[in-house]
């Protein structure tokens, strides 16, 4: 039975839907229940409608092709709107809120006209959890319902735990393209880039984005609620809101360790997930492969759940060699976007198999043969597949309380000067190499491929507010774990050699440095004192049965001072950019390793 507005008993989220509809001006309203009927009945739509190809060779699977304008995350449209600039700070674009939300209502005006408006109630974390929150997404993409859908836990059973009062974050979407009478409608409407925004109200827990169908422009409790709007609650709250993978490591004597990790999009955070140790006799499991909320738990440790429910991951480079268990988990019931069509019936991008298809449909739905000058799949194509599915997922994955967290770990793609691994000396310095952490860029968001930049805590696209208060709430998260605080460490898996070539193979062979980050923690293994940490012996990391040159270990675990000196001056010029909200413990971080460095 369709829910009619009237009937939801919660009265701000009615007379907020009334609202926005008003706006709007959808010629329907349509409240999800979450159902799998409702999810069929959705895609049988979009089928119909030319949006959506079924996938002959995958189960209740489906392959999307998006407008060749919008294919990433839009970080030039995306704005934290605060009353004053200093609370969005500066990696952030600022409007305030009264100018942002007068060009966002001009353009709201009726951008739902001969569509439905979809009403999605989700809970981020299990529903109930002490840790969850509740968002409502109204939208008019029958393909974001469906990826929520997979991504969070959506229905009729979020309404319940809502009740009459229960606090909501608003996120109001729309692809900005009314149809008019009797207009044609496309596979994938969306509006211009420059009518884009990607916006967010942390002073009300508000979201409102305008003009994209994409992933985390439009799919509002991924980075959106998950990350900015959440990681302004937990600073305001005392927790922390996350841009990490939880992976819980079982050694052979059956201890378990958890682990969060940060690294920036598309840096292998679901193949790190997911991981396969090589290591005889150590586990791996997967709890989430892109965010982590925390809270601190009654025996005063951090505690995380994963917030999703699916996964979101890039396509081009996931293969049975890469990544077998994401291979496995999007099997079925997977929606595919931006990836190519074989001839078959199936799915196909760029190092899925060793060999190409002899002929396929690219993602802008032209003929494509291999040798061709472009690429078949778009470089940010995804896959949405549920968390479930997935043939590691820890069995406790959905604990309401989550799992206690040892290690942090921090990374990015550092093709020369940062080590394979090294331990910071205490909580402040590992705060220092959050802050610091740089990665080349990657194509997950609009705009240049390979470029280093900074990203700290690889939050730089997802902090909610000013990034030198956030360096602060790391600081007094610190002080409040005290000897109950994870430990922390910073890696890196893309260092190259001088011609070229990868030095260290990755995926399944990270376990190596994992058991030596898990050996450091119980006090089993050395490492030898550098200027930037604690970097392992070369007999430190255990590489048995593994066919690695001794000349590649010795590069990948090289401190070069003079390029560490150099790194220096970046950062130091780096932290002027935070002004009077930047933490003085920061800068002390860095005399510290100047000293070190100039000993
Ligand atoms: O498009 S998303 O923001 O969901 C993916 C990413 O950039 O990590
Ligand atoms: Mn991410």
């Amino acid at each position: 039975m369709e829910t009619d507005i009237k009937q939801l008993r919660h009265k701000k989220l009615r007379t907020w839907i009334e609202e926005s509809a008003a706006l709007c001006k959808p010629d329907k309203i349509y409240v999800c229940d979450g159902s799998k009927e409702e999810y069929d009945r959705l895609m049988q739509l979009m089928v119909k409608n030319g949006m959506a190809i079924p996938l002959k060779k995958k189960a209740n699977s489906f392959l999307f092709r998006s407008d060749p304008s919008d294919v990433a995350r839009v970080e030039d449209r995306t704005y934290i709107s605060t009353t004053n600039q200093a609370d969005a700070g500066p990696t952030n674009n600022w409007v305030t809120p009264e100018e942002l939300k007068k060009t966002m209502r001009g353009l709201y005006e009726g951008c739902m006209k001969g569509r439905t408006m979809y009403v999605i109630p989700f809970s981020m974390g299990p529903i109930g959890s002490p840790i969850a929150k509740i968002g409502i997404q109204l939208t008019d993409s029958p393909y974001v319902v469906c990826n929520m859908d997979i991504m969070t836990r959506v229905g009729t059973k979020v309404l319940d735990q809502l009740g009459e009062h229960g606090e909501f974050i608003p996120c109001l979407h729309s692809i900005g393209a009314p149809l008019a009478e009797g207009q044609q409608d496309i596979p994938w409407p969306c509006a211009p880039i420059e009518k884009k925004y990607i916006s967010h109200f942390p002073e009300e827990n508000l979201i409102w984005s305008y003009g994209s169908g994409y992933g985390g422009n439009a799919l509002l409790g991924k980075k959106c609620l998950a990350l900015r709007i959440a990681s302004a609650m937990a600073q305001r709250e005392g927790w922390m809101a996350e841009h990490m993978l939880i992976l819980r490591l079982i050694n052979p004597k059956g201890k378990q360790y958890h682990i969060a990790a940060a690294f920036p999009s598309a840096c292998g955070k679901t193949n790190l997930a997911m991981l396969q140790p090589t290591v005889p006799g150590w586990k791996a499991e997967c709890i989430g492969d892109d965010i982590s909320w925390m809270k601190v738990g009654t025996d005063g440790r951090l505690y995380a759940i994963n917030p999703e429910s699916g996964f979101f991951g890039v396509a081009p480079g996931t293969s049975y060699a890469t990544n077998p268990m994401a291979m496995e988990t999007l099997k079925e019931n997977s929606i595919f976007t931006n990836c190519a069509l074989t001839d078959d019936g199936d799915v196909w991008w760029e190092g899925m198999t060793p060999e190409p298809p002899i002929h396929a449909i690219d993602w802008k739905w032209r003929d494509w043969t291999p040798g061709s000058k472009e690429t078949v799949a778009h470089a940010n194509a995804r896959f949405t597949a549920p968390a479930k599915q997935c043939p590691v997922i820890s069995p406790d994955w959905e604990k309401p309380e989550g799992v206690p967290i040892d290690v942090f770990i921090f990374g990015g793609r550092r093709p020369s000067v940062v080590p394979l691994v090294y331990q910071a000396y205490n909580w402040d310095h590992g705060v220092f190499l959050g802050a610091t952490a740089a990665s080349e860029t990657t194509a997950a968001n609009i705009g240049a491929v390979g470029d280093l930049r900074r990203d700290p805590f690889a939050m730089k696209p997802f902090c909610g507010y000013n990034m030198g208060d956030y360096f602060s709430h790391w600081f007094a998260m610190g002080d409040k774990l005290g000897d109950k605080a994870p430990k922390l460490f910073y890696v890196n898996w893309f260092r190259k050699s001088g011609d070229g070539s990868w030095l260290w193979p990755g995926y399944g062979e990270n376990s190596r440095v994992l058991k030596w980050i898990c050996q450091r923690i119980e006090g089993e293994v050395s490492a030898r004192e550098t200027p930037i940490g604690y970097v392992p012996n070369e007999g430190d990391l255990d590489l048995a049965g593994m066919n690695i040159p001794t000349e590649n270990v010795k590069q990948l675990l090289h401190v070069d001072k003079d390029a560490w000196k150099t790194e220096a001056d970046g950062i130091a010029k780096y932290f002027t950019e935070f002004g009077d909200h930047f933490p003085k413990r920061l800068s002390i971080q860095l005399e510290e390793m100047k000293k070190r460095l100039a000993g």
